[in-house]
């Protein structure tokens, strides 16, 4: 499949990775921020794109890999939109206001979601896959979904977001959508 990030065609020869699932102790991990883009990041910003399109997801991170490094890829675009592929690369939010909720899924927790309250609109700033810095605003979704991912570089999943009465219904959730799955 071939996307686009900033004008550059994608490497062609992109792997799809195996995405951790919870409870796995390396989503848990801090990521460290990248010194360089070099080649080789940039050939993981693409087997990441690969495998959150393959998911299918709107976000990836690399810590839902096992990579502890701070990069992202978030595509938000509707189904009938061209596809708006983006990668973040050492991100850091400038800006963040207002509060919105929103039905949440993770691809580290198959098969639930949870409502999840965050900010409305965020300001970003993180370099792109040819290292150069940029800055955008969102809201809405895209909010949503810079917000979570960014969390997964911290080691922050949204279960963490939850109460404790929601947190023990999550996990009574995907004891059996894993059930589930085991069955088809
Ligand atoms: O990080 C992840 O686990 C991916 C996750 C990120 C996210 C984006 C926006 C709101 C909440 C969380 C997802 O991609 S959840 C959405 C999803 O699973 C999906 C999106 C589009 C098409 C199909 C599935
Ligand atoms: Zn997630």
């Amino acid at each position: 499949m071939r996307h686009l990030i900033s004008g550059v065609t994608f490497n062609q020869s992109a792997m799809i990775r195996e995405i951790l699932e919870y409870p796995d102790p390396r989503l848990r991990e801090v990521a460290k921020p990248v010194a360089e883009v070099t080649p080789e990041i940039q050939a993981l910003v693409d087997d990441m794109a690969e495998t959150m399109y393959a998911a299918p997801g709107c976000g990836l991170a690399a810590t839902q890999l096992g990579i502890p490094h701070r990069i992202f890829v978030v595509d938000c675009a509707a189904e009938d939109e061209p596809s708006q592929l983006l990668a973040f690369i050492n991100p850091e939010f400038i800006e963040k206001d207002g509060v919105q909720t929103w039905e949440e899924g993770c691809l580290s927790f198959p098969g639930v979601t949870e409502e999840i309250k965050r900010a409305e609109r965020v300001k970003i700033r993180a370099l792109d896959r040819n290292g150069k810095s940029f800055e955008i605003e969102a809201d809405g979704l895209l909010a949503v979904a810079l917000q979570h991912e960014n969390d997964h570089l911290d080691g922050v999943l949204m279960i963490d977001k939850l109460s404790a009465l929601k947190k023990r219904m999550m996990g009574r959730k995907l004891a059996k959508a894993k059930q589930d799955d085991a069955r088809e």
